[in-house]
């Protein structure tokens, strides 16, 4: 068995204007591509093909080709379906009542939030985790680790946002703030509460 790269459910274009198209277009077909594609010949005639994602991040990630490419290749199949063209807004249901109880509102939230993705030095993720029947927490991890490895931040991630200078250079240069401002306007928030739901 091997890991297929995920189609989106949207063109590249359509994120506009908040991720331009070109970004969408190369992040997709060229960086989670290549990751799948790695991921695939790191585990090729090994003990550990025939394995889920989910076992392999569990369980190999001190194989460093593994860690890396079967992180991006699980990190960024999250990323596009937690984004939408009918994004923003806010999240309604569970979710808004969680996240209510642990940051006190969504706007604490949101900047808690982006407070992890921008303090995280150089390239990797920010992540809200579900744990413990419900309770919510954010997380960073360098790279593309993830909450899922063994050393990650701890927790199932409903949510995850790629700081990697190859999400955002192209339009927004070195302003990482204005990326992830223009980045709640696509959150597809009704795909969050599901896994929320489905983690919980
Ligand atoms: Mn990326």
């Amino acid at each position: 068995m091997t890991f297929q790269l995920p189609e989106l459910s949207y063109d590249y274009d359509a994120l506009e204007p908040h991720i331009d198209s070109l970004t969408m277009e190369i992040h997709h077909s060229k960086h989670h591509a290549g990751y799948t594609s790695k991921l695939n010949a790191a585990i090729k005639d090994t003990e550990m093909e025939g394995l889920s994602i989910e076992e392999l991040l569990a369980s190999h990630s001190d194989n460093q080709s593994v860690r890396n490419n079967g992180g991006g290749f699980w990190n960024h199949r999250l990323f596009w379906t937690i984004m939408s063209p009918n994004g923003g807004g806010r999240p309604e249901g569970d979710l808004a009542n969680a996240i209510d109880e642990e940051f006190g509102s969504f706007e604490a939230f949101q900047q808690s939030f982006a407070n992890s993705a921008m303090t995280r030095f150089g390239s990797g993720w920010a992540w809200l985790c579900v744990k413990d029947g419900g309770k919510l927490c954010i997380c960073s991890t360098p790279n593309q680790d993830n909450p899922l490895m063994e050393g990650g931040c701890d927790g199932q991630p409903i949510l995850g946002l790629d700081v990697w200078e190859h999400a955002y250079y192209k339009k927004f240069g070195p302003g990482r703030g204005d990326y992830i401002n223009a980045w709640w306007n696509v959150v597809d928030w009704p795909a969050v509460a599901r896994m929320y739901n489905s983690a919980n």
